[in-house]
């Protein structure tokens, strides 16, 4: 008798099939990637809104302006989302569009768009799971000093508090920050976003006082609840594995995980900076300004960490020329593709085993706090059919083996509760503009048609499998 070995989706689909009925599945979206009517109803300006009329600083000069016209489809869109039979939906809210300028009164108008969406998901059987900043700072905070500057910690504080009012009484889940990292590195240090500065002491500067304004949005939100919430952070992580054993790669991956992993795990789930992290930057003549009560604030505890999940890097300690410090003096920290492995339409590495890997690691070295994967997905190059349908047989094979490695790290012993796939519809993303589509869902951006693509039908099966019949959906 012959016996072949199973394949990958055999595979994938055996450990699915061990997630839990009542694991979450859910997809997610961002204000400013999908609303559009960005000068509507009393809201102002963002940073993004800015930094995309900055010549070249967006691919093909894209801008938010209407992006998938969300602020106006909002039923329809929600409408789709319950019949893919997803239980949650991650959410922002702009907040230039609730309290435009960033502080002062709310804006009602703008609250009322919240308001609808809300009644709206709950209405299909939906749970809305909301983030508070994905990214879309308030020019005119910006032109204050910007998250650099402590007050906006306090600024965003205040409209935690107001966005709360009004939808405290219906939502539940409450996500302060999404990726943080992204706001303060590639914003303030690698000037690819919004606002687009190039400053290491900004970008630390920013890290703090994002990381102060979650502590003090956690603690408001907590004082003003009439019932318990979920609240959580969402933060980008990955594993950084040294490119060889030799010490100049090992010592490399070692500040590469200081900065881009424990430097913002560590304060909300430990309560410090970790030591090695501010020797580095003390090395680079910058400190991170903690001040006496920061990290108690910083450390409030939350109820569930959101991790957001693309690839993994490997880390090398020197130049293409050998040398191990830059022309500043600074050691060298490069992160290079492991090669030989498949690639998203962004040149994104796949690499699901990582994601197992990363959730293990938070189960170990931060025991006591459940994970939602809040956003995991991969733009490639979609070939829509005459009808708009698109086969992305790729992007479905990407969401099952991630989806199968989250459920490898349940069965490993990670406490993760659900997942959401990045992203609802095609959007905006950032600096690459709407060429490159991470959606389960296809966007026309002429007739802002929206269409299912195979992985969004691949996905409403799966969850309604794992929930089984008697489930949801
Ligand atoms: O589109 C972004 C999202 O806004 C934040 N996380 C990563 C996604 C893909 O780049």
């Amino acid at each position: 008798m012959t016996t072949t070995a199973p394949s990958a989706t055999d595979r994938h689909d055996a450990l699915i099939d061990r997630l839990p009925p009542d694991f979450r599945f859910g997809a997610a979206t961002s204000a400013f990637q999908i609303e559009g009517a960005t000068a509507e109803d009393g809201r102002t300006a963002s940073i993004w809104d800015t930094f995309c009329r900055v010549p070249g600083a967006v691919d093909n000069g894209d801008t938010g302006d209407i992006a998938c016209d969300h602020y106006h489809r909002m039923p329809e869109d929600v409408a789709l989302l319950a019949a893919l039979g997803l239980d949650t939906y991650r959410f922002s809210v702009s907040w230039p569009r609730v309290q435009p300028g960033g502080r002062g009164p709310a804006n009602p108008a703008g609250l009322d768009f919240y308001d609808r969406l809300v009644d709206e998901l709950l209405a299909r059987g939906v749970t809305p799971w909301l983030t508070l900043y994905h990214w879309d700072l308030p020019q005119e905070l910006q032109d204050a000093g910007g998250w650099p500057a402590r007050d906006t910690a306090h600024r965003f504080a205040d409209y935690a508090e107001l966005v709360h009012e009004r939808l405290g009484d219906r939502v539940e889940h409450w996500t302060t920050l999404n990726e943080p990292f992204c706001s303060a590195v590639l914003g303030h240090v690698e000037g690819v976003h919004a606002p687009g500065g190039r400053s290491l002491a900004d970008g630390v500067r920013a890290v703090h006082h994002l990381h102060l304004g979650h502590g003090l949005a956690v603690r408001r939100l907590r004082s003003a609840a009439r019932r318990p919430l979920d609240i959580a952070v969402a933060h980008l992580l990955g594993t950084s594995r040294p490119a060889s054993g030799s010490p100049a790669d090992r010592e490399a991956a070692r500040r590469a995980d200081a900065f881009g992993f424990r430097f913002y795990l560590d304060p909300i789930l430990r309560g410090r900076y970790p030591r090695d992290l501010i020797d580095d930057l003390a090395a680079r003549g910058v400190r991170i300004p903690v001040r006496d009560g920061d990290l108690e604030i910083i450390a409030e505890p939350v109820d569930t960490l959101g991790v957001n999940y693309y690839r993994s890097m490997r880390v090398c300690g020197t130049d293409e020329r050998g040398a191990t410090v830059d022309a500043h003096g600074a050691p060298v920290t490069r992160g290079l593709p492991h090669g030989g492995l498949p690639v998203t339409g962004l040149g994104w590495e796949v690499m699901p085993h990582d994601l197992t890997e990363l959730l293990l690691r938070i189960a170990r070295d931060y025991p006591g706090v459940p994970v939602i994967v809040t956003e995991n997905g991969a733009a490639y190059e979609d070939r829509p059919d005459a009808e708009g349908f698109v086969d992305d047989t790729e992007r479905t094979a990407y969401l099952a083996a991630h989806l199968a490695a989250v459920a490898e790290a349940r069965v490993r012993g990670a406490d993760v509760r659900g997942y959401f796939a990045w992203s609802l519809l095609d959007n905006f993303e950032w600096a690459y503009g709407y060429a490159q589509r991470f959606g389960l869902v296809r966007v026309d951006y002429a007739t802002q048609t929206r269409t299912p693509k195979r992985s969004a039908l691949w996905l409403r099966d799966t969850a309604h499998r794992v929930r089984g019949a008697s489930g949801h959906g």
